[in-house]
């Protein structure tokens, strides 16, 4: 063959190998999508505009909303941070993923995690941010920058792959952002990838980022219905610790430093460099002045608390939404939004001032219930709204699904998609709940069952008593109606069903307390 002859050939198969590449991404593309799991830590569905807030506006967790489908009831196995995560990850309760709790040793990544079926299919995985599993090396992800344990506001610490630990300087969920981003920009652009961003905000102690501080000072916000509750009926909530009133601190919580001296000694503050210390202090010295001049006390001192907290959370959220909408502006401007699922969610609910709290861990609605929304164009109607039970368990079944992964035999959860088919099958009819920590905020150990209707919960080791709330009646939960005669009657049946899924689910902790009887 001449040079002609050659050349044209050599062009020929370079021809035949870019069509072979494009058809190959194009088939990856549409069989597989990519994933974004955006996962915040305490963010609570009151103070998120698409569940119709009456506290703030969240513009970008709205657009996938929009875009996507809004889950009405979705809801947690255990309402912490890393038994949440856990179930995230494996997909099964707490029990059987061996992650019950904040308190006990580091997460088993020797287990089926879904990330790592991900992997299997061929996916890039990543987790950048908060994970608090303790501190055993992760598997399953290719690439991981994560705050050790809580992690700080200011000038956080990341520890990465092989232990290398960094500080970062500035406000943390913007770190976590351009970490994230870096992490797009270097994957490898031949393989679908699964990213999983986890931030801090908005938990406790809610130190929002410099220009959001003074965001809501001149709001003043509406009390919850059930801000004032003397807990009659129920024991449990009679002994927790985690009320505005008693457990939240003024200069911890709220950050009402009486000197410079004290400030110094707050984590919140101690990382911070002078810039970010004088912006900060001065802000919070004027309304610390203004707070010794009125010589509060009682139901108004309890209340201002209130409007504090409020204005410090929603503060810290209004830069987690600003991020989040970072995310999606990324996938915009890079062609990947069509391809791409997005799903934003909290580790769990939280109080934002009902039953007079702050903090998670209770079976009740604001805790138990978690917001979720996810866009998955071609598959999610724009705008769905989804009333059927899911859980965050449903996650990793979810995603596997989505990949067309192999899916392991041991998941609990149920893939949601099937909610987004034509035919439309709901997935579960009752929710069955596991809290176990039994330290910090002094919330009781307890199980129980949700319906659509009742809730029956059992609480023990701290407390033992059963409670029986009929949502429809007392969506509040302020009626524990177990001892009257139809509460004995409802609750009868619903112990079976509870006996029944703690069967289905293998929690043999609680299928031995649950036979213990009392009243
Ligand atoms: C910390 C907080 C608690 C919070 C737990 C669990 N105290 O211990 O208020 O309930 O985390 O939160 S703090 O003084 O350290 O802020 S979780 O989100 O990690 O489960
Ligand atoms: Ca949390």
């Amino acid at each position: 063959m001449n040079t002609t002859g050659r050349t044209v050939w050599a062009v020929l198969a370079m021809l035949v190998l870019m069509v072979a590449g494009h058809l190959r991404a194009a088939a990856q593309s549409t069989a597989r999508p990519n994933i974004v799991v955006i996962l915040s830590d305490d963010h609570a569905y009151q103070a998120i505009s698409a569940y119709g807030s009456r506290l703030t506006q969240t513009p970008h967790i709205d657009r996938i909303a929009r875009e996507g489908a809004l889950f009405n009831k979705a809801y947690v196995t255990n309402s912490i941070c890393g038994p949440s995560r856990a179930t995230i990850l494996s997909g099964r309760y707490s029990h059987k993923n061996g992650f019950k709790d904040n308190v006990q040793s580091d997460f088993n990544f020797n287990q089926h995690i879904f990330v790592k079926d991900l992997q299997q299919a061929g996916y890039q995985t990543a987790w950048i941010g908060k994970m608090h599993l303790g501190d055993s090396t992760p598997q399953g992800f290719d690439y991981y920058n994560l705050l050790p344990g809580q992690g700080h506001y200011y000038n956080p610490d990341f520890i990465g792959v092989g232990k290398v630990r960094k500080q970062y300087h500035g406000y943390v969920t913007n770190i976590i952002t351009d970490l994230s981003e870096q992490w797009l920009n270097g994957r490898d652009k031949d393989k679908p990838f699964c990213l999983v961003i986890g931030h801090k905000a908005t938990h406790r102690v809610w130190m929002p980022d410099l220009p959001d501080l003074g965001l809501f000072e001149n709001k003043t916000f509406p009390l919850p219905a059930n801000f004032y509750d003397n807990y009659a009926t129920r024991k449990a909530a009679m002994v927790q610790d985690m009320s505005i009133d008693k457990t939240m601190l003024m200069d911890y919580d709220l950050k009402m430093y009486d000197s410079v001296a004290v400030a110094d000694r707050q984590a919140a503050v101690k990382r911070m460099d002078a810039v970010q210390k004088k912006t900060v202090l001065d802000h919070y010295k004027k309304i610390y002045d203004d707070l010794k001049a009125r010589k509060l006390s009682g139901k108004e001192l309890v209340e201002w608390k209130y409007q504090r907290y409020l204005r410090d959370y929603l503060a810290t959220a209004a830069s987690l939404d600003r991020n989040i909408g970072r995310v999606l502006d990324y996938l915009d401007q890079h062609d990947l939004t069509k391809n791409t699922i997005v799903i934003y969610l909290s580790d769990q609910g939280f109080y934002m001032g009902e039953h007079g709290w702050f903090d998670k861990r209770f079976m009740y609605e604001e805790s138990f219930r978690t917001p979720m929304v996810m866009r998955y164009p071609g598959v999610i109607k724009p705008g769905s709204k989804v009333n059927d039970f899911v859980m965050n368990l449903d996650i990793a079944p979810t995603l596997l699904d989505a990949a067309k992964a192999n899916k392991p035999a041991d998941l609990q959860g149920l893939s949601f998609l099937p909610l987004f088919n034509k035919g439309h099958h709901a997935t579960r009819d009752a929710l069955y709940y596991h809290y176990y920590e039994n330290g910090e905020h002094a919330v009781s150990p307890h199980f129980g069952i949700k319906t659509k209707r009742y809730k029956l919960i059992r609480f023990y080791k701290r407390v033992e008593s059963w409670e029986l709330f009929d949502l429809e009646k007392d969506p509040h939960e302020l009626n524990n109606i177990y001892p009257t005669p139809k509460g004995k009657e409802v609750a009868a049946g619903l112990k079976k069903q509870l006996a029944a899924l703690i069967d289905q689910y293998e929690d043999t902790e609680a299928k031995v307390i649950f036979e213990q009887s009392i009243e």
